[in-house]
């Protein structure tokens, strides 16, 4: 058996207010992995979300937000993206050997083992970006890194002092950090498919372009359907079982909701003075 077979190793996710995805994400990593779940929580937690998610076998660290100076004129492109820098925080998670970041739009095909088991040389992997404006970049959605808290403080550093285009902040600082000290190395991209044609051969399918949960994306997502909808009314049953409201709970992936939080993101917006592009 090989060594890093023994290394500890946790999914972390960064929870930002939206249960429903936290809770699908809960209830597939308890099915396919034998790892625990890790939510980093920047903002307070609603009780029941937190009951419910640790019903689905997940815990919940609140961490403090990590806040950038935002200028007009700065390149911004969604608001809610401010949050994501509180990820930072899961390089202090050195409990653990490894970790394996991901985002919350992600469905997992097969077991999910076969990540932390990957030998990775790099003390951050990700998925390269091969085409369109960001290539040569990675994807944030799935990454593997190797908590430690001086890589924590350099981090911290560069992400108020470093140069990077604040867009997609998080991305685009972990990408800026690791392109300079050329550490960043391939995953392969079946661990973050992005692409709904190729659906069937990724063990990670990430919904970073038409979301299931958008019913207007929901045409060209056709045969991804049947399984991203079973799984929601397998985590709805169960939490219905278990005495929670699970429509209340699940309510943010339907649509209506996501008018709502698009009107969050554009209040966010104008406290900023400033208008995302
Ligand atoms: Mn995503």
């Amino acid at each position: 058996m090989k060594l890093f077979w023994k290394k500890k190793f946790a999914w972390v996710n960064l929870f930002y207010g939206e249960p429903a995805l936290a809770l699908i994400l809960a209830f597939q990593i308890r099915q396919k992995s034998r790892f625990p779940l890790i939510f980093l929580c920047p903002e307070q937690v609603p009780t029941e979300v937190e009951a419910a998610l640790s019903k689905l076998g997940a815990s919940v660290r609140r961490v403090e937000p990590i806040r950038l100076e935002y200028k007009a004129g700065d390149d911004v492109w969604n608001f809610r993206y401010h949050l994501t820098l509180a990820k930072l925080h899961a390089w202090k998670l050195t409990e653990f050997d490894q970790i394996g970041i991901i985002d919350s739009d992600i469905i997992f095909r097969d077991s999910l083992d076969r990540l932390p088991e990957l030998p990775k040389a790099a003390e951050l992997s990700a998925c390269l970006i091969k085409d369109g404006p960001a290539a040569g970049r990675f994807n944030s959605g799935v990454m593997c890194a190797r908590p430690n808290v001086g890589t924590y403080k350099r981090l911290i550093e560069f992400a108020h002092h470093g140069r990077y285009s604040k867009k997609l902040p998080d991305q685009n600082l972990l990408g800026e950090f690791w392109r300079t000290t050329g550490l960043l190395c391939d995953l392969p991209e079946e661990f973050n498919e992005r692409r709904p044609e190729r659906y069937g051969d990724a063990s990670i399918y990430h919904f970073a372009g038409p979301k299931p949960w958008v019913a207007h994306h929901r045409k060209v997502l056709s045969h991804i359907l049947p399984d991203w909808d079973r799984m929601v009314s397998e985590v709805k049953a169960e939490l219905t079982t278990a005495g929670f409201d699970s429509d209340r709970l699940l309510s943010s992936i339907r649509t209506v909701e996501f008018i709502e939080l698009e009107d969050r993101q554009a209040q966010f917006a104008a406290s900023l003075g400033v208008r995302p592009k």
